[in-house]
């Protein structure tokens, strides 16, 4: 039997300069933005753009200090990260964490548009910095 697919691609996490040179492009290719947000705890003011059945996030930092702003420094722009959305965030942390697998976050904290989001360890992950996301829940 098929077993049922506990997580699915969320977002493309795109870390840009300049939020307004960046939306102008992605919108010249036909794509529109859905949600302009500042995460003052990430230190990034992300653009939320629909694409098929995912989302491209473009980040851009806010001031110098934050891990947006140091990425660009050390690599430019470019895919900063994959989000990946789970049903029970605290759940799938701890399952990591018991497998030993290096997390940035053990307890997750406040993402875009009310959700809950957690990050993996690039080194923990071929490279790659993986965020999970759990959404509120909605028409309850
Ligand atoms: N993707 C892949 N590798 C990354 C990376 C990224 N986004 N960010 C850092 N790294 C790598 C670096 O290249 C470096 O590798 P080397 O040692 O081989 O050079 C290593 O990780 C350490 O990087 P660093 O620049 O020294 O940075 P820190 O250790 O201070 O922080 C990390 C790295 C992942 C812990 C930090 O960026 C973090 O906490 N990220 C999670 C939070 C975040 O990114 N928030 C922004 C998005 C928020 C949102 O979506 O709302």
């Amino acid at each position: 039997m098929k077993e049922q697919n506990s997580c699915e691609l969320e977002h493309i996490g795109i870390a840009v300069k300049n939020l307004k040179d960046a939306i102008k492009v992605y919108e010249a290719l036909g794509l529109k933005v859905e949600s302009i947000e500042a995460v003052e705890e990430q230190k990034v003011t992300t653009a939320f753009i629909p694409c098929g059945s995912v989302n491209l996030e473009l980040l851009e930092a806010i001031g110098n200090e934050g891990p947006v702003a140091k990425f660009i420094e050390k690599k430019g722009e470019g895919i900063h990260h994959i989000s990946i959305r789970v049903p029970d965030i605290q759940a799938r942390l701890n399952e990591l964490k018991e497998k030993g697998i290096r997390l940035v976050d053990e307890t997750p904290r406040k993402g875009a548009h009310n959700s809950k989001i957690a990050f993996i360890h690039p080194k923990a992950m071929k490279g790659v910095l993986i965020e999970l996301c759990e959404k509120e829940v909605e028409d309850q």
